[in-house]
């Protein structure tokens, strides 16, 4: 016999609204962010309970979303399931939603989104010489734009911690604001990802965490299309503190500070990647409920407190990021 508790998940009742819309181009979403000086959360997801945790946060604050998946993700989940549980989602709400690839190397994956049920792809060939990023990114922007689906691409690098060695290589790897003007002229891209500053993962910074802001005021100011910040978890101290209260181990964690996203979206970030805070969140859920109940084996029990946990996350950051109560305006 199962407890009633979990026995059936049904998107919960007060959530479901009317006149649900199915998944929009990315494009529409960010042109609505670039217009009003917000930005909206893409939030990487790699399973159900992740992203139903999501969408109930961004469906309970109003908040127009957009669904992101790795090709590590959909190798995971499988292509078929990410596609089918987003758009299930999508039909499920009214909220305007939209399903991305993020990071994008490899031909067939990129293809296949695009043909396949996504409404927006990156193309990250940032890892290449300019000429070579430019001449991959119009490829992929010919056979989107064919499809209607939205592009965004990424110039400059990001950098993980350790690979600091002074001020001066740091900044090499920064966007240089002159070849962002080419690059967008050259490609037709819809959104551009600079490099500032941050880094993927929970471990951004060393010393001062601080992003390059000046440097993003002058591309905004010289580029004027909707501007992508990667690597921009908070990484919060609660969830820090929750998941080494139950055994974790994340010392020197360190993620942007609030203040300073908030900077960057005034001017004119206007999409906000995040993945580490929702790992660190379920993380954290999982380990406590293993922690005080020793004899749970129900993946429900387990995986449960994680969706309810995400969702609050996904909450506070939409409201942080301007996009809550968005969701009709940008429909
Ligand atoms: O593109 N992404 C998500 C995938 C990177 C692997 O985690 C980001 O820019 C998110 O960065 P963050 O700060 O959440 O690691
Ligand atoms: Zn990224």
């Amino acid at each position: 016999m199962c407890d009633e508790v979990f026995l059936l998940y049904t998107f919960p009742e007060h959530l479901v609204q009317e006149d649900p819309m199915g998944l929009v181009n990315g494009r529409e979403i960010l042109e609505a962010a670039h217009q009003g000086g917000y930005a909206v959360g893409a939030f990487n997801i790699s399973n159900l309970e992740i992203l139903q945790g999501v969408v109930a946060g961004c469906v309970e604050a109003q908040s127009p979303l957009i669904i992101a998946a790795t090709e590590g993700a959909i190798q995971y989940a499988g292509f078929e399931y990410i596609v089918a549980m987003v758009r299930v989602a999508a039909a499920l709400t009214s909220i305007p939603m939209a399903l991305h690839l993020d990071h994008g190397r490899d031909h067939t994956i990129i293809d296949q989104c695009i043909r396949g049920g996504f409404t927006s792809v990156m193309i990250d060939a940032s890892h290449l010489p300019l000429e070579e990023n430019i001449k991959e990114t119009r490829r992929v922007v010919a056979m989107a734009h064919n499809e209607g689906v939205s592009v965004e691409a990424e110039l400059g690098r990001l950098q993980g911690v350790e690979d600091l060695v002074s001020v001066q290589d740091r900044e090499a790897t920064f966007t240089d604001p002159g070849e962002a003007v080419r690059f967008v002229e050259e490609t037709g891209v819809d959104s551009l990802a600079p490099a500032i500053g941050t880094s993927h993962g929970a471990f951004k910074f060393k010393g001062e965490a601080a992003l390059d802001l000046e440097r993003l005021k002058n591309i905004k100011e010289r580029v004027g299309i909707p501007l992508v910040l990667h690597g921009a978890s908070t990484v919060p101290q609660h969830l820090i503190q929750l998941v080494m209260h139950y055994g974790g181990e994340l010392k020197e964690a360190k993620g942007v500070p609030p203040d300073q996203l908030q900077k960057a979206i005034t001017l004119g970030i206007n999409k906000i990647n995040t993945d580490t805070d929702l790992r660190l969140a379920l993380t954290g859920a999982v380990r406590r409920v293993l922690t005080e109940d020793r004899r749970v084996f129900d993946p429900r029990k387990i995986l449960g407190p994680a969706r309810d946990m995400i969702s609050e996350v996904v909450k506070e950051k939409v409201r942080l990021f301007g996009s809550a109560g968005k969701a009709q305006e940008a429909r």
